[in-house]
This record gives C-alpha cells, structure tokens and sequence, in this order.
C-alpha cells in the first residue's frame, strides 16, 4: 500500500497548491459510501445543510419554495458511518498529509466533514474563495481531500482551481464581504483567466491547500453530483479557541 506522495508529487502540490491521486477509493468504497448517501438523502437524515440555506445566488428562497430542500451538504460524515469514518482514517491519505505537514495529523471535524451533493437544477455554483476565510487556526496551512464518488467535471459542478494561489497575497478590496473574489475588480478578472478545470473519475481524491481559491459551477447534467469531503491539519496547528474551529473538536490520526 503507497502511503506517500512521490517527491516531485509533493513538490508539485507545495507549488500548484493542489494535487490529483488517481483512483484511490475502490469501487466497492465508492459503491459503500453511494449507498450510504442515497439512503440518508432519502430519508433526509440530520444534520443536513440545504440550497435554501446556502444562500448563494439561484438557491430556493426558502425551504418551502421549490426545490427548497435539496441538500447540499450531509454533514458530520464522519460521525454517519463507518464507511466514512474508515476512509478520513485511510493510512493512504494520513501517510500522505504527514509528508505535507511535516508533523503528525489530525482530522478537523469542525470543517467540511461531509457528503457534498450537487443536483441538477437546484445545487448551486460557488464564487471563487479560499476555504479558509471561515477558518480559525494558527497558521492558514490545512489540507481539504476531495474523494470524487462519481465523475467531476466543470459541467456537473466540479472544481474550478487557480494554480498557485495559494502562495498569493490578495488585497481586502479584491474581496466581497463573505470573501468571495469580487467579479468586478481587474486584477480579479486576471485571476479568473488562470482558473482550470480539476476532472476527477470515480474513486480519485483531489488534496488542496486551504489558501488555494477555488470555484464551481451548477450541475448542468442529470445526475447527483456527490463528493466526500474532509479537512486535515497538523498537530501543532491548533484551532484559535473560542471560534467554530474549535467547536467540533478533532481526531489524532497520528
Ligand atoms: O461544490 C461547490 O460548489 C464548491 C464547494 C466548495 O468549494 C466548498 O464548499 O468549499
């Protein structure tokens, strides 16, 4: 079992900010964990984030409205399943986030730590930001792993990424007041030429740092669109006590 990033694979992860692994999940995990999805979509089982209330341009207005309850987001994934709970603990990924860190991991239960669902119609896009706008920590250095449970392409709502941005420093001005780069600024538009297209198959598992700005658009084909996500830090990089970050607690992954 390869539990490491080759050198030049973790070079090029430190420089572009993000990485692709392909085919890491089995179909059988892949298969386990769609199974498990499904099932609480079906029976709507909690905790569970909606477009409604997302809030992003084109959500539902309410939960009433139509669509109003199609689910974004199932959340505490890893307090779902075992499924879940095995895949954030995989030696692979640990193994691999050790090298990033250069210390032991721990996994943020607070952040992310869900099934993201994309659907046809009512999911979605999301502008252009960092994940760690909302995040409390030390240092601004975690690592969000992607696990595609079906295709990803820039059609059905997969990731936009801007290469190396995470190694940028970025004016308040360029920013909105949730931290969304603002569509209207020049340098921004600069920006958002370099934004590629991160296509994923079934079972690979995209690493991105959580300085990398990334985006996605709505899900403009006919099936669910479901990614599992979790956020990783190093030990030492403890959540700023008192904030969100700290709320959930952790696990020691080692
Ligand atoms: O799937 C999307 O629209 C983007 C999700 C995302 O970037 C996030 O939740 O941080």
């Amino acid at each position: 079992m390869d539990t490491t990033f080759s050198a030049s694979e973790l070079e090029r992860f430190r420089h572009d900010g993000y990485l692709v692994a392909p085919g890491m999940a089995s179909t059988a995990t892949c298969d386990a964990m769609l199974a498990v999805t499904q099932d609480h979509l079906r029976r709507e089982v909690q905790p569970v984030e909606y477009e409604a209330e997302v809030g992003y341009a084109g959500a539902p207005a309410s939960l009433d409205a139509p669509g109003g309850r199609t689910v974004r987001r199932l959340r505490s994934a890893y307090q779902r399943d075992d499924v879940f709970r095995q895949w954030a603990e995989d030696p692979r990924i640990v193994g691999r986030l050790r090298q990033c860190f250069g210390e032991p991991v721990c996994l943020t239960l607070a952040h992310h730590n869900c099934v993201m669902t994309k659907h046809p119609h009512f999911g979605t896009a999301t502008g252009w930001h960092r994940d760690i706008r909302y995040w409390r920590f030390t240092r601004p250095d975690l690592v969000t792993v992607w696990l595609a449970l079906g295709d990803e392409r820039a059609d059905n709502g997969g990731l936009l990424v801007i290469p190396g941005s995470h190694r940028l420093d970025i004016s308040r001005e360029q920013l909105d007041e949730l931290d969304f780069l603002r569509p209207d600024v020049a340098a921004n538009q600069a920006l958002f030429a370099q934004g590629r297209a991160v296509e994923l198959k079934r079972g690979d598992v995209l690493f991105f740092h959580s300085g990398l700005f990334h985006a996605a658009r709505r899900n403009d084909s006919e099936v669910v669109k479901t990614s599992v996500v979790f956020a990783y830090r190093g030990e030492s990089n403890a959540p700023v006590t008192g904030t969100r970050s700290a709320a959930a607690g952790d696990v020691e992954l080692g």
